[in-house]
């Protein structure tokens, strides 16, 4: 027996010299060395009592031993739960209380505050930070870098992964060593990647698009990657030249257009630059095109799915479009509200149906069904079309979701926060265009009447309680909010009626 994932992404580097990750202070990691590492991780989670099939959670900085963290738990048989550095101690206590994780993995820095969740969680904590020190790492560097691989079957978990819902309620999409496998094996294939490869690599790993997407498929080809901290401009520079590849949301693109110091020479050697996680501009692919010379390659994905269509390598990479679907996997487009069968070219919801379709959400079989077709079909939420061509257009989201800088905000989980707060009546929530990070949200408030609403305040507790991007960036007063005749709040007028704020206020700035 066998271990789908590690087997294909790990096994066959053991021992290896080659480079695996370029890291910023100019030092190398091998394959050999990152996967001894993972042994000593995994042995440490089984010293810790971790168990096949248990959940970790993992809240920790993007480094070197994360990514191992992340290979030890494929090879210990360990569901791997990652979560976004940004979250707050109250939104992780929610994550780590639904999955009933065994294990929370932390910064050192941030263990004292944790504590106390954990412990009502009935979960163990243990730190691993980025200079190789927290009580994770120390106990694993007293273990021996020989780990026996558990075995697992291919509908077997590797990962959960939450994903804020309409309902305000997040949801954990439980993705299984088929989904990843066969979702690497397709892309490794039609974007080309080879063990020459080296892929800048500047996304956060707690994602699909940085996790299962970048990672997994330099892996599987045997690459290597320029690991950044994060997306800064000054080391995104200073890596493109040494780099083969990179992937990125569209924020990335616009930021680079938007230096001077981003040149056709800078990235005349370059293969591949591929984007996705959130719509880009047609204008942007345009301007990247004319600057560089390269037409920058967008693919569609999401986390329940991994990746679903792509521009083609070989072809027109058309600008505004998704590309077709991947190999294996079937896409078509129903009417939002009837399900009914739509005539080619018509506007419904996009529907995805493959071996890369997750198993469902973590215990919540009443959504997954919602959710999933009788005939294996997973309804995406997303609005397109299919073109006379066959490439997928998407044109909107039949759910009420903001994505801001590639990053999703259900607004139904800000309204609930903002509608607790002392002195709002209600609230809306929607997405404005954003120059940096393509929509970002505003705060629709209504007062209770006769009482002075404390915004500061407001502020103060969304900063406490929310992770930094899903805070409001722009506040508007109102006495009451348009409804139609149903009572319902038309969440496209307010859309339209504050399409310019972003334009007219510096990021960050709010007023009433
Ligand atoms: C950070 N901030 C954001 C933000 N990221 N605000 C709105 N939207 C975002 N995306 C806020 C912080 O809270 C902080 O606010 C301030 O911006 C500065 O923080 P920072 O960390 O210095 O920001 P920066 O480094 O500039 O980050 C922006 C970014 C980053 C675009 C580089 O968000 C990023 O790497 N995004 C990638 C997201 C991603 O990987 N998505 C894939 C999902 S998977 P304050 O107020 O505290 O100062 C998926 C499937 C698929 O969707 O198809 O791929
Ligand atoms: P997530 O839940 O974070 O995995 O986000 C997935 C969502 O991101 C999808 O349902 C789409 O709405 C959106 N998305 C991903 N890639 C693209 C893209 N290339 N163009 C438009 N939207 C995208």
């Amino acid at each position: 027996m066998g271990n789908p994932l590690n087997d294909a992404l790990f096994a066959p580097h053991a021992g290896r010299e080659a480079v695996f990750l370029h890291l910023p202070d100019a030092s190398v990691l091998s394959h050999g060395a990152f996967l001894a590492q993972a042994a000593r991780i995994a042995n440490a989670l089984a010293a810790l009592g971790v168990r096949p099939g248990d959940r970790v959670a993992v809240h920790i900085q993007k480094s070197p031993d994360a990514l191992a963290l992340y290979a030890a738990c494929v090879r210990a048989g360990v569901v791997f739960l990652p979560l976004n550095t940004a979250y707050t101690p109250s939104e992780l206590a929610y994550f780590v209380g639904d999955s009933e994780a065994a294990l929370l993995v932390c910064d050192p820095a941030e263990e004292e505050t944790l504590r106390s969740i954990a412990a009502e969680a009935g979960c163990a904590l243990r730190t691993l930070g980025v200079a190789g020190d927290g009580t994770l790492a120390d106990l694993a560097a007293a273990q021996g870098a020989h780990f026996d691989t558990v075995s697992r079957e291919e509908d077997d978990l590797a990962a959960l992964v939450y994903t804020s819902g309409t309902t305000g309620r997040s949801k954990g999409a439980m993705l299984t060593h088929r989904n990843l496998l066969s979702n690497a094996e397709t892309l490794v294939d039609i974007w080309r990647f080879g063990p020459d490869d080296v892929l800048l690599h500047a996304l956060p790993i707690f994602h699909s698009h940085g996790l299962f997407v970048a990672t997994n498929v330099t892996l599987l080809a045997g690459g290597s990657m320029i690991f950044l901290p994060r997306f800064e401009i000054e080391r995104v520079l200073e890596g493109l030249p040494r780099a083969t590849a990179m992937m990125g949301v569209p924020t990335f693109y616009t930021r680079l257009l938007d230096d001077p110091r981003f040149t056709r020479d800078l990235v005349g050697h370059m293969r591949l630059f591929i984007s996705g996680s959130a719509p880009l501009l047609a204008e942007t692919h345009e301007q990247f095109a004319a600057r560089t010379g390269h037409r920058i390659l967008e693919r569609y994905g999401m986390t329940e799915t991994s990746m679903n269509t792509s521009n083609p390598y070989e072809g027109e990479r058309r600008a505004g479009t998704v590309g077709f679907p991947l190999p294996g996997i079937e896409i078509r487009v129903r009417h939002a509200e009837t399900g009914a069968p739509l005539p080619a070219g018509e506007i419904g919801v996009l529907e995805v149906r493959g071996p890369n379709v997750f198993e469902g959400y973590w215990r919540m079989p009443e959504k997954t069904k919602e959710d999933m077709r009788e005939d294996g079909f997973f309804v995406t939420g997303d609005l397109g079309l299919i073109d006379a061509r066959g490439y997928v257009h998407i044109v909107g989201r039949g759910k009420d979701l903001i994505i801001s800088g590639g990053y999703n905000i259900y607004p139904k989980e800000i309204e609930l926060f903002l509608d607790a707060q002392p002195g709002v009546r209600e609230s809306a929530v929607v997405g404005a265009p954003h120059p940096d990070f393509g929509e970002s949200v505003v705060a629709v408030l209504v007062p209770e009447p006769g009482e002075a609403l404390a915004l500061p305040a407001i502020e103060a507790a969304a900063k406490r309680d929310l992770a930094g991007f899903k805070r409001p960036r722009h506040y508007v007063l109102v006495d009451a909010l348009p409804r139609n005749t149903m009572g319902k709040v038309q969440k496209s007028v307010l859309r339209e009626r504050h399409a310019a704020v972003f334009q007219t206020h510096p990021p960050g700035a709010s007023g009433a």
